[in-house]
């Protein structure tokens, strides 16, 4: 989230899209609530389906899953159209009066520099026009054909309320009707809140989907303020923490890039980061990079990391490709690439798509690994239960061990929310029997694997022995040792870098904040965005002070909150060019002519005068982007693209299938199907009685949902002859499977492109395992396709079959 889940309360329009918060985030959805008692906020609601979001909603319009780009570049045409546009906003902070280069453009909803034999784009010409002192070319004036401006008029302009009601299927008085809502709050003291989740991630283009919705709200001046925002709710309740620290391939902690191979030593590699200004006096915060990695290699190797040796810089793996995400190390795993698999915390065999393609790459293993509480479906993949999962368990030679582990109530650590509140969390329960937490496990295999290298040697021996590893207790380091490792300390005495001779730092100290942070080895701190959370006042994460003297629903001495303890991203935009705020009576922060003082910390050096510095300090511009650059792989704007099964083609491109650069494997091409065979658009979510596949072993949640089935409409059912609560059978081109039929008005069929289009709605949380009745979910009948930027499976939207039928015996 750009805001926190309490500062939900202060905006005046709550839109959700591509998530069902009422659903899936009930504690959390208190604040929209609030927002509706106490500001009179309406709640707009677009989903395939009248979900329990909508049940309480002011206004509700369906959309065919996997339209929502179309639908959200039609707004902001609408927007521009109808001049609902933050003027003061838009020209000041963002960059709609850069030019682009005279090569960027666009045909057939494709962008300049597609290559066909690689499925990717050559992104030089999506840049800015540099010139000749070195920064963007800018017309205050708007008019110039290449500035940004009249590059996104023309780019939207294809979207009218009839384009969208064609391809979303959403009717058009509806679409209208939310223009209007969505328009109203393009004035200063009006302000929007976007609430998502999987209905745009879960999508061959969800990251595109995410920034068109960051569009809209900058043009109606929203990131930033209270009541604003781009708001992801985030799922497991430590997911955030996990993009945090850096636990995706690509990823190094605090967002930092993990290097690649052709980055040969620290040098190359910091080359690229550390953004020069785009902009006469601008402040680019990357510029800090330095310090931020230097200190995260200081944390890996203590005093083994030296100037001399690049910080142990080489010591670090390097990627030969842009990232090894769940999709591709599946599909390796399913060519016999991948001998060992540690699954921890992870059920793919009910999570990933395509069972079937899961199985057989199991199988390929030598040796499976699960650390779990549970026992799951992943570690039981072996088990053939007939009919639904075709295994020839004897021809598996897998070998599985399974470890089992404590769950979160049976230890005590921090889980970070979606609002990026590190919360410290105290164990509640004894684990049962011989499980053991995760960092026990792991520190316990670490010491092995380093006596093995010590007594024999190996492979890299560097990386396992030059580990600093100075916990007091080796076999299980405390969750306290980790988090004061995350936030950092002084290694010396650090004096100020202005004033020789004045200490700052004692050596041992915890940091307080980044800005502490050096390059020159003196620092540690593993996760630079953290530093803050354990100071030397201690634990900042265990704040329980609820107070809020401003009403603003800061809570700024609850837990810690990152970075720097600041509660709204960008916060600095939140008053206009002189520092006044938007609107007074919803203050974050202000200029007082000397400092930015207030009721959030700012997002902006204090002394920083608003007049000389540009609001998004972690852009080299200073401004946010309508114009993306070559942030993103498929395109600086977002364009209307199908999923990779549909039931109609690209208006923009009839012969285009899918998203032309979204993650894709060959093998995978054959496994696609079309809506001759497979009319019925399918979608997938969850329930509130349940979380995913855990749930289900625990009676009580058992008894709530005790069965699996999908949802239907009436007239589908009427056309398939298929009856309430009767059996069906829905089929793929991967797979297929048996459900109870719910038969139901809250779907409806919808109109695109001169077709009725049917959706057919499958719930996730069956499986094999646990005290509910057996049921094999959407992930039997769902592609082995991805987001072409973050590779999130194409989840929400692919093309089915459904007949009445009862499910043969085995
Ligand atoms: N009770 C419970 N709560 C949970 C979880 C759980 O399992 N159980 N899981 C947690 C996790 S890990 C996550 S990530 C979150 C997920 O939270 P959500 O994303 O809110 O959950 P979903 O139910 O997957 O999907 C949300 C909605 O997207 C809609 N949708 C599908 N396709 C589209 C589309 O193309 N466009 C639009 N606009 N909408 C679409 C679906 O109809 C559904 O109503 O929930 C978290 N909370
Ligand atoms: N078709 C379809 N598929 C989906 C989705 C969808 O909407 N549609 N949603 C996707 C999303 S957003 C998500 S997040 C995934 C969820 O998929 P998973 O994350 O695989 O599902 P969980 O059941 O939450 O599995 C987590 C496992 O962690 C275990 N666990 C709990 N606490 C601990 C612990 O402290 N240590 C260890 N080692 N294990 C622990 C649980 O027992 C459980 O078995 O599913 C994805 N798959
Ligand atoms: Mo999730």
């Amino acid at each position: 989230m750009t805001n926190s889940w309490t500062d939900i309360k202060n905006t005046d329009l709550v839109v959700i899209m591509g998530g069902n918060a009422a659903e899936a985030h009930p504690c959390g959805f208190k604040w929209v609530t609030e927002a509706k008692h106490h500001r009179g906020a309406k709640l707009i609601v677009v989903d395939p389906r009248f979900n329990r979001s909508a049940s309480v909603s002011d206004y509700y319009a369906p959309i065919r899953p996997g339209t929502d780009i179309a639908f959200l570049m039609g707004v902001i045409r609408w927007c521009i159209e109808n001049d609902k546009v933050q003027w003061d906003y838009v020209r000041n902070y963002t960059n709609v009066g850069y030019l682009v280069r005279a090569d960027f453009g666009w045909q057939d909803g494709m962008f300049t520099g597609y290559d066909e034999e690689t499925r990717s784009y050559d992104q030089t010409s999506w840049e800015y026009e540099l010139g000749d002192d070195g920064y963007v070319v800018n017309d205050e004036t708007l008019q110039h054909p290449r500035c940004v401006w009249q590059l996104l008029k023309a780019h939207v302009d294809v979207y009218t309320p009839e384009f969208v009601e064609n391809v979303c299927g959403t009717p058009k008085d509806r679409f209208l009707k939310i223009c209007e809502m969505i328009g109203e709050c393009s004035t200063p003291t009006k302000t929007m809140t976007s609430m998502y989740a999987l209905g745009w991630t879960q999508h061959s283009k969800g990251s595109q989907n995410i920034r068109g919705m960051a569009m809209l709200q900058l043009l109606l001046g929203n990131i930033g303020v209270p009541g604003g925002g781009m708001n992801a709710l985030r799922g497991h309740s430590n997911i955030q923490g996990l993009t945090d620290v850096g636990l995706m391939s690509n990823l190094a902690p605090g967002y930092l890039a993990m290097p690649r191979e052709n980055e040969v030593d620290f040098e190359t590699y910091m080359s690229t980061r550390g953004n020069q200004p785009l902009r006469p006096n601008q402040m680019s915060y990357w510029q800090n990079y330095n310090k931020f990695m230097v200190s995260f290699l200081k944390t890996l190797w203590g005093d083994n990391a030296t100037a001399e040796n690049g910080w142990g810089y080489d010591w670090l793996p390097k990627l030969d490709i842009a990232e090894y995400d769940g999709l591709r190390m599946f599909d390796m795993m399913s060519k016999g690439e991948v001998n060992v698999y540690f699954c921890q915390g992870f059920n793919p065999i009910l999570a990933f798509p395509n069972r079937g393609k899961l199985t057989e790459a199991f199988s390929k293993l030598k040796l499976l690994v699960v650390m779990d509480p549970l026992e799951t479906e992943t570690a039981s993949f072996w088990e053939n239960h007939g009919i639904h999962n075709d295994v020839d368990t004897a021809s598996i030679q897998t070998e599985v061990l399974e470890l089992p582990t404590t769950c979160f109530a049976e230890d005590e650590g921090a889980t970070v929310n979606s609002g990026r509140w590190l919360q410290w969390h105290w164990a509640g329960v004894t684990p049962p029997g011989s499980a053991k937490t995760d960092i026990a496990i792991m520190a316990n295999i670490y010491q092995r694997v380093r006596k093995l290298y010590e007594e024999e040697g190996g492979k890299a021996p560097e990386q396992v022995l030059n580990l600093d590893w100075s916990y007091e207790d080796p076999l299980h380091p405390s969750p306290a040792e980790l988090a004061m490792e995350l936030n950092g300390r002084a290694l010396v005495d650090v004096f100020d870098p202005e004033e020789p001779g004045k200490k700052i730092l004692e050596a041992g100290q915890q940091l307080s904040g980044f800005g502490e942070m050096r390059d020159d080895g003196t620092t540690t701190g593993a996760c630079w965005i953290y530093t803050g959370c354990w100071t030397k006042d201690g634990n900042m994460m265990a704040r329980r002070d609820n107070s809020d003297p401003s009403g603003m629903g800061t809570y700024l001495n609850w837990s810690f909150s990152w970075p720097a303890n600041r509660r709204v991203l960008y916060n600095r935009a939140s008053c206009d060019i002189d520092g006044k705020p938007w609107d007074p009576s919803r203050t974050l922060i202000e200029w007082d002519g000397e400092r930015w003082v207030g009721n959030d910390v700012p997002d902006i050096a204090v002394t920083a005068n608003p007049r000389e510095v540009g609001p998004f300090i972690m852009n080299p511009e200073g401004t946010s982007r309508f114009f993306s650059r070559r942030l993103m792989r498929d395109g600086p704007f977002p364009t209307h693209m199908e999923p990779f099964e549909s039931p109609v083609a690209n208006p923009l491109n009839p012969g285009m299938r899918g998203n032309p650069v979204a993650r894709m494997f060959e093998g995978d091409v054959a496994q696609l199907g079309t809506s001759d065979e497979f009319p019925f658009v399918a979608t997938s979510y969850r329930l509130t009685e349940h979380f995913h596949y855990w749930t289900k072993h625990n009676v009580t949640n058992a008894v709530t949902q005790p069965e699996f089935f999908v949802e239907i409409s009436e007239e589908l059912a009427a056309e398939r002859g298929i009856r309430k609560g009767g059996r069906v059978r829905v089929w793929s081109k991967r797979g297929q499977i048996w459900a109870k039929a719910v038969v139901t008005r809250r779907i409806r069929p919808l109109a695109c492109d001169g077709k009725q289009v049917h959706v057919v709605g499958i719930p996730i949380h069956w499986g094999f395992k646990g005290a509910a009745r057996k049921g094999f979910g959407p992930n039997t009948l769902g592609p082995f396709v991805g987001d072409a930027n973050i590779n999130t499976p194409e989840f929400k939207a692919f093309l089915v079959n459904i007949e009445p039928a009862e499910e043969p015996v085995a």
